[in-house]
């Protein structure tokens, strides 16, 4: 039975990572960090099914405890602070999880077994102030935060271990993905949950920022496959993961909104206290790579993935009165 470590079990992708390996036969230890209070919605439908291990990014011996007691096949290393505008606000600690987190996972893995599969979550934040449309694995990096600074960082040192120890190391720039799992704070999320909110009678305005910002937003469960794809390849490579599409804040409103029938101009009210100190603007993916290589395509389209996350929203504050952002 293949072995799978997913450092970040408890977040969006790796909730849904362990679902799609525990359906193909794999043994699942999932890195949890310490925390006062337990923190597992994401992973409570299966949690009986995989095993939960305390260690955390900031700490290199616990990493290396974990690799060599559990002696995992393959390794997804999912944990990093995620969210952009904390990343303005905490930039030392981003760096420390998202940037250097990355090279004490790499490093555990050259001590304890180079034999290991290692995934990288790359993100196309990292694309930031775009020098080509679509961007791919080609295009030069021009990070706009500090979270995209921190994954540049991590994407380099992956490469570099892989060049430098000849690990099977792959980076995958994946693009927006989003699901009825995805933190509250991100806007697809908060776009839908507010509208099933409005629609329920629960509230009746919802103040965003930028709602010009262009982004290529796929469905969370199919870029988990691809994450597996690249750790059964033959070579280690780096992909991005995307849909091929753009679309801006905007379109999401409308497209949710005009779904329970609402008028998204009567409810949207823009709120300069979610402006960025440096937006990416245009993000679109060119995932032919991805597709020629892996197989890999995207099977959920856009208007398909704003309906899933309202109904899932719709549901969740019917059955409980209030929000279950993680469950669905
Ligand atoms: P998420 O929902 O924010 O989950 C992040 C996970 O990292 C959580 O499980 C969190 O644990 C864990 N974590 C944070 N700091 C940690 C630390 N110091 N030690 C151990 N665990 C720690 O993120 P996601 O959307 O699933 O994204 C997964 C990965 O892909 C992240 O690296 C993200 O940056 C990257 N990415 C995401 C997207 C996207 O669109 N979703 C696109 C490209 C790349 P707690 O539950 O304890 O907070
Ligand atoms: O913002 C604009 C905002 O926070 C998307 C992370 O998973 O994907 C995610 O990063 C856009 C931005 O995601 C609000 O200015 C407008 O232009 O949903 P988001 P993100 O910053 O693109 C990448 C690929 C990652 O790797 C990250 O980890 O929406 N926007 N008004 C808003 N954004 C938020 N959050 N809230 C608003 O009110």
């Amino acid at each position: 039975m293949p072995k799978a470590l997913i450092t970040g079990i408890t977040g969006q992708d790796g909730s849904y990572l362990a679902e799609f390996l525990l359906a193909r036969g794999y043994e699942v230890i999932g890195m949890v960090r310490r925390t006062s209070t337990i923190n597992f919605d994401r992973i409570r439908d299966f949690q009986d099914r995989i095993e939960i291990v305390q260690g955390d990014l900031l700490d290199q011996v616990s990493l290396i405890n974990i690799l060599q007691e559990h002696r995992p096949n393959e390794v997804y290393n999912l944990a990093a602070q995620s969210f952009v505008p904390t990343s303005f606000q905490q930039p030392v600690l981003t760096g420390e999880f998202t940037a250097l987190g990355v090279t004490r996972v790499l490093d555990a893995i050259r001590i304890v077994d180079p034999q290991i599969h290692f995934y990288q979550a790359s993100s196309s934040e990292m694309f930031g102030k775009v020098h080509e449309v679509p961007q791919r694995e080609t295009t030069p990096f021009h990070p706009r935060s500090p979270y995209g600074v921190a994954k540049v960082y991590g994407h380099w040192i992956t490469i570099n271990y892989r060049e430098s120890y000849n690990l099977f190391a792959c980076s995958g720039i994946l693009f927006n993905h989003e699901s009825p799992r995805r933190g509250l704070e991100f806007v697809t999320h908060k776009i839908t949950h507010a509208v099933a909110r409005i629609k329920l009678g629960l509230a009746d305005e919802l103040r965003l920022g930028n709602l010009e910002a262009r982004r290529d937003w796929g469905y969370a469960p199919d870029y988990v496959h691809a994450m597996w794809l690249m750790l059964q390849h033959d070579r280690p490579d780096d992909y991005v993961v995307a849909t091929g599409e753009t679309h801006s804040v905007r379109e999401f409103c409308q497209v949710a909104f005009d779904y329970v029938g609402l008028d998204w101009e009567k409810h949207v009210i823009v709120d300069p206290k979610f402006h960025r100190p440096a937006e990416v603007d245009l993000l679109v993916g060119d995932p032919s790579k991805a597709g020629r290589i892996l197989h890999w395509e995207p099977t959920v389209t856009f208007q398909q993935l704003v309906r899933i996350m309202v109904d899932a929203d719709l549901t969740a504050l019917q059955q409980t009165g209030n929000h279950s952002p993680h469950v669905g």
